[in-house]
C-alpha cells in the first residue's frame, strides 16, 4: 500500500466552504463511487458522522458545522479503497480562513504547519465561495471575488518566490453551486479565472476549476432541502490523479534504477558460472573440478533478481491500473470541470499517465 505522508490542503477564506467540502465529499464517498470508497481515520469518523446526521435532520444554517477557528486546524485521516482493497492512506488538512492572515497577525506557528502541509501536497485546493458569483454580469461578480482571493492571492505569490517560482497544481473548487450555477455558464469561468487569477495564466502552471455543491436543493425553504452532494468526488478525484501520477513516477525511476542493478546482479552471476563450469577449458578436467554448490548458489542469486524486478514490474502494473481508473472517471466526468495549463484552456486527456 503507498503510503508516502500524502496530504491535502484547503485554502479559502471564512464562509468559502471549505469545512462543508470535507464533509460533502466523504458522505458521497463513504458509499462508494466508481469502485473508490473512503473510511475516515478513528480520530475524526464520529465528528464527521455527527455532521452528517446533523445535515441530514437538522433545516437551518445550524444543519451546517460551525466556522472553524485559527486554532481548530484539522487533520483529517482517510483511508482510500478501491475494490475494497486498501490503497493509501491520506490527510485532508482543513484550516479556518484567517489561517491566511496567521503571518500578518503574528501567529507564526498556524502558518509554518500551513506552508509544511502544502509541501507535503500533491495539489492546491482553493475555495471560492459561489454565493459570491450569484449577480448578473460578469462585472460584479469579478468585483466581488477579486475583493475576496486578494489574500489568497498575496499566499499564493508568496509561496511561488519560496519556491523559485514554481507552483503545485491547483484545484479551484467554487462551492455553493446550487445557488450560483443559474448566475455562471460555462463561457463565464474562463473570462472569471483571467480577471481574478492572471498571475496563474502563464507558462508551466496548471489549474483546475470544479463547482459543488451539498445539493441542489439544500437552500430551499429556509435550508431545509435535501443533501445530495454535486460533484463533491471531482476534486478529490483530480487530486488522487496526481497522487498517483507522482506515485507512479516515482516509482519508475527508482524500479529502472533497482533493474540495473539486478540486470548486472543477473550477468555477474551468470559469467560466475561460466568460469566455474570452464575453468581449463577442457570438457572432462572441468566437470571434475566445478563446484555445483557455486553454480547452484549463483542460480539462486540469479532467481532472487529475477523475481525482485517482476514484483516490482507488478507493483508498478498496479498503481498504473488504479491511475487508469482515476483518469478514466475523470475523463467521463470532464465535462463538469475545465482544465488550464501554460495560460490556455485545454481538454483533460490524462496524456502524461500514458507516458508511464
Ligand atoms: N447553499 C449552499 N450553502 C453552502 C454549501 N456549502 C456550504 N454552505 C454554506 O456556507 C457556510 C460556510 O461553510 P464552511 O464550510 O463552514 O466554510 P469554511 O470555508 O470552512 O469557513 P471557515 O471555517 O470559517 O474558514 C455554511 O455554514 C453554509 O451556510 C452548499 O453546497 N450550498
Ligand atoms: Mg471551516
Amino acid at each position: 500500500m503507498a503510503n508516502n505522508n500524502t496530504r491535502f490542503t484547503a485554502l479559502g477564506m471564512s464562509g468559502s466552504g471549505k469545512t462543508c467540502y470535507v464533509l460533502g465529499m466523504y458522505y458521497q464517498m463513504i458509499t462508494g463511487y466508481k469502485g473508490f470508497s473512503l473510511k475516515a481515520g478513528s480520530e475524526y469518523v464520529r465528528r464527521l458522522e455527527d455532521w452528517m446526521d446533523q445535515l441530514d435532520d437538522i433545516s437551518g444554517h445550524e444543519r451546517f458545522p460551525a466556522g472553524t477557528g485559527l486554532a481548530d486546524l484539522s487533520d483529517y485521516e482517510f483511508k482510500l479503497k478501491y475494490a475494497l482493497q486498501d490503497v493509501m492512506t491520506f490527510n485532508w488538512i482543513d484550516y479556518g480562513g484567517a489561517a491566511l492572515a496567521a503571518r500578518e497577525n503574528n501567529d507564526a506557528e498556524v502558518y509554518r504547519m500551513l506552508l509544511e502541509s502544502i509541501d507535503q501536497s500533491p495539489v492546491l485546493y482553493v475555495f471560492l465561495d459561489g454565493e459570491l458569483l450569484c449577480s448578473e454580469g460578469n462585472e460584479s461578480r469579478i468585483k466581488a471575488l477579486r475583493k475576496n482571493v486578494r489574500r489568497i492571492n498575496a499566499f499564493l505569490m508568496d509561496y511561488s518566490e519560496s519556491h523559485q517560482g514554481e507552483m503545485l497544481p491547483i484545484v479551484f473548487v467554487i462551492t455553493k453551486a446550487d445557488m450560483c450555477a443559474e448566475y455562471v455558464n460555462n463561457d463565464d469561468i474562463p473570462i472569471i479565472m483571467k480577471e481574478c487569477f492572471d498571475f496563474l495564466m502563464v507558462k508551466g502552471i496548471r489549474f483546475y476549476v470544479t463547482m459543488v455543491s451539498l445539493g441542489k436543493d439544500i437552500a430551499d425553504n429556509d435550508y431545509s432541502g435535501e443533501v445530495d452532494p454535486m460533484y463533491m468526488h471531482i476534486p478529490f478525484f483530480i487530486g488522487i490523479y496526481h497522487t498517483f501520477m507522482n506515485f507512479c513516477f516515482a516509482l519508475k525511476n527508482e524500479i529502472l534504477i533497482e533493474e540495473q542493478k539486478n540486470q548486472s546482479r543477473i550477468s555477474q552471476n551468470q559469467s560466475e558460472i561460466y568460469n566455474e563450469r570452464n575453468k581449463t577449458g577442457w570438457g572432462f578436467l572441468d566437470r571434475i573440478l566445478c563446484d555445483e554448490s557455486n553454480v547452484d548458489y549463483c542460480k539462486r542469486q540469479i532467481a532472487t533478481a529475477n523475481e525482485t524486478i517482476k514484483s516490482n514490474r507488478d507493483l508498478l502494473a498496479h498503481y498504473k491500473k488504479l491511475m487508469n481508473a482515476v483518469s478514466s472517471q475523470l475523463l467521463r466526468d470532464s465535462v463538469h470541470f475545465k482544465m488550464f495549463e501554460d495560460g490556455i484552456e485545454k481538454e483533460f486527456d490524462a496524456a502524461e499517465s500514458f507516458e508511464l
